[in-house]
């Protein structure tokens, strides 16, 4: 009997004495150099304050960023996202002749209803009239719709017909006249000895700029280019993602920062990783800011002159969109003054019998028109061509 008392007291004993060597090393420092002890976080309340963990003898068990709250999904950076095939876009030639019928179905109203005017057999000053009134509607300015139409009236005069034919010849050298096929509309991409081509895609809010951006990645990497994309859009998170997939398709790589990050960085970072990569091409699309609210406008000064300690700009695309219309050009004269615009990406032209204002912009800015936007699909960007451009309004 006295043996069982004493065996049981001695297991007692030796029980608490494992235990209390258990919670003395738990709750002992770890001093430093000393082997640290896999951190145990099981029971551990997941949100402890810092106070709290530092009561716990002073171990932080595991950093915040390390400890994953139950249930949350790997880290980003731990993923290694399944590279999709690039796709190969087509090359740049021919793709204004590609994208006529978008053109000539938003155009040809405008067209046919001048060519109708000029070759109906009572061409009296109402008519003149009515045709001056016809280009002023499609944003071809008021002093050029008077210069074609005083051309145009002494051209008939002296050709003595109104033939169909011999009027849509005279009325298309007028309109290209007007456009310009003299113009230098090359986007230049370089590259330029060890660095790359810069462009900045820039205007107002909505344009079009990212997807001009993407579409003309599309473009120079269908001609064998290679591209980086910078996305200097840091205003919303949602923007540089929306590059990202334009850069994606393509296999372009994407320099991007957290939202809320200094624009300027990001472009300068892109013309960086586009020196380093030896790429053809930096692209930097950046933030849709109104021409009236000069701190964006500065911002924008500051992108450019921060990018250019690292290397020149060789182009900076203006971004209109062809239905805004008269507002575009005001919107042009600001922009061309901060960052001294180098070509204008005309969009939306595919929905919007407007595409005179490439001849307003042109005349006002002597900035021609480079590119044009003619649909929402990735291969809807062309450069601009004046000839396809003119033969698609008159049909
Ligand atoms: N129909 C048509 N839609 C276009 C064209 N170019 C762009 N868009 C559309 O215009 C909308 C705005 O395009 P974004 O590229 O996001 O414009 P953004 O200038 O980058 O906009 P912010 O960054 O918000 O200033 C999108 O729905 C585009 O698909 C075009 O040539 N034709
Ligand atoms: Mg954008």
């Amino acid at each position: 009997m006295e043996i069982y008392l004493l065996a049981g007291l001695a297991i007692v004993v030796v029980l608490l004495a494992v235990g209390g060597f258990f919670l003395v090393r738990t709750r002992r420092p770890v001093a430093p150099g000393e082997e640290e002890t896999a951190p145990e976080v099981t029971g551990e309340p997941k949100s402890a304050a810092p106070e709290d963990r530092e009561r716990d003898g002073g171990v932080e068990l595991l950093p915040p960023a390390q400890a994953p709250p139950a249930g949350a999904s790997v880290p980003e950076a731990h993923v290694a996202p399944a590279e999709p095939e690039p796709e190969t876009p087509p090359p740049s030639a021919g793709r204004m002749v590609r994208l006529r019928a978008r053109l000539a179905r938003s155009q040809s109203s405008f067209g046919q209803g001048l060519l109708n005017l000029l070759s109906s057999s009572s061409l009296d000053d109402d008519a003149w009239e009515e045709i001056e009134d016809t280009l002023i509607t499609a944003d071809i300015g008021v002093t050029s719709a008077t210069q074609i139409v005083e051309n145009l009236r002494t051209k008939v005069k002296v050709l003595g017909t109104r033939d169909h034919d011999e009027v849509r010849t005279l009325l298309r050298d007028e309109l290209l006249a007007q456009i310009r096929t003299d113009a230098d509309r090359a986007v230049r991409t370089g590259p330029h000895g060890d660095r790359p081509g810069v462009i900045m895609v820039v205007g107002v809010n909505g344009t079009g700029k990212t997807t001009t951006t993407g579409k003309l990645a599309r473009v120079l990497v269908g001609d064998g280019r290679t591209v980086v994309l910078g996305a200097a859009d840091t205003f919303r998170a949602a923007a540089s993602e929306q590059l990202q997939t334009w850069g994606s398709r393509v296999g372009a790589p994407v320099v991007r920062k957290e939202e809320g990050a200094d624009p300027a960085s990001v472009a300068f970072d892109a013309v960086t990783r586009g020196i380093e990569d030896g790429a053809d091409t930096v692209i930097i699309d950046t933030a849709g800011r109104l021409h009236t609210k000069t701190g964006l406008m500065d911002e924008l000064g500051k992108v450019k002159r921060v990018v250019e300690k690292k290397s020149q700009v060789d182009e900076v695309l203006l971004v209109l969109d062809a239905t805004t219309g008269q507002n575009g050009l005001r919107q042009a004269r600001v922009f061309a003054e901060v960052v001294n615009v180098t070509g204008i990406a005309l969009t939306k032209l595919d929905g919007t019998a407007k595409g005179g204002i490439i001849v307003q912009v042109q005349r006002e800015l002597g900035v021609p028109v480079k590119l044009v936007g003619l649909g929402e699909g990735p291969d809807d960007l062309a450069p601009f061509d004046p000839e396809v451009f003119v033969d698609a309004i008159l049909g």
